[in-house]
């Protein structure tokens, strides 16, 4: 295997096709899809939807990062995940991962089942990386500035691309120093993260240079505010735009996709996969 993400148990290979990271939001104010999956029967349902539809990995996330969202205490965000965690990691047989900034969260998600810990924060909490190194976890690093709350009000990079790619760098050597095996860790970008349209939009054309980092390259344009100001659509007409942004990276040399829309988004990428490998 080229290149590969080793997590407790298994090692997902990044380069035999793109792997498709389903979103499962436990939140009751989840952006894009309204909270449907806030109760645990239709989480587990979504769940098993989104495995039966193609997913490689399964993201959970019980607070929101969508731009101006307001933050939720540890307990009542391991109250929402854990037991969705539980029931899904055996239903679908799928890697689960946990979408959250803080360690204590982490540590009771990869406790329920879950094997890949998602930080939008990049390991920000002082005792993220212990709690991943501790469970052998896998890891995504990816880039933001500030707090959801407030990182769209005027986020400014003299160079987007350098920024992103120095900072993602820099994380990858802060978790390794912290013990972290470089094997079980993924970067992401961070579209829409501290990024304007423009911002994102020339992230997205340069997904190249994140390459050298050596690492799995996770992406997650879907259904963002930018594809929303291309298109001039509302959060629940992207799914065309999604696609588009998702296979330019997929082409440009993404290896791992996060998206709402699993079942479309497999057979996009399927297409690529098969113009790529031909
Ligand atoms: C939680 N979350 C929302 N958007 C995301 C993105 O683009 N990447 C990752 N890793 N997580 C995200």
């Amino acid at each position: 295997m080229a290149l590969a993400w080793s997590l407790p148990g298994r090692t997902l290979d990044c380069q035999e096709r793109t792997l498709v990271m389903g979103v499962l939001n436990v939140t009751p104010d989840s952006f894009s899809d309204g909270g449907r999956f806030f109760d645990l029967d239709v989480a587990v349902k979504g769940a098993v939807r989104m495995a039966e539809d193609g997913a490689d990995i399964l993201d959970v996330g019980g607070e929101s990062t969508r731009p101006g969202s307001d933050p939720v205490s540890a307990d009542e965000e391991v109250e929402r995940v854990v037991p969705v965690i539980e029931r899904i990691a055996g239903e679908t047989g799928l890697p689960v991962s946990i979408d959250t900034r803080k360690a204590q969260v982490a540590e009771a998600a990869l406790d329920a089942g879950a094997t890949i810990v998602n930080d939008v924060a990049a390991g920000r909490d002082p005792q993220m990386f212990e709690v991943v190194r501790e469970a052998g976890a896998g890891m995504v690093l990816m880039h933001m500035k500030g707090e959801p709350k407030t990182m769209q009000e005027a986020p400014v990079y003299d160079d987007v691309v350098r920024e992103v790619h120095d900072f993602l760098a820099e994380r990858i050597e802060a978790a390794v120093a912290a013990g972290i095996d470089r094997s079980r860790l993924a970067v992401d970008p961070g579209l829409g993260f501290a990024k304007t349209t423009a911002h994102s939009l020339t992230v997205m054309k340069e997904t190249a240079a994140f390459l050298n980092l050596g690492l799995p390259l996770l992406v997650g344009p879907s259904r963002k505010s930018f594809i929303g100001e291309v298109l001039g659509t509302e959060v629940g007409e992207r799914l065309e735009g999604t696609l588009g942004a998702v296979c330019f990276m997929v082409a440009r040399g993404a290896h791992i996709v996060r998206v709402h829309d699993v079942r479309e988004t497999v057979r996009a990428v399927r297409v690529v996969d098969a113009i790529l490998r031909a």
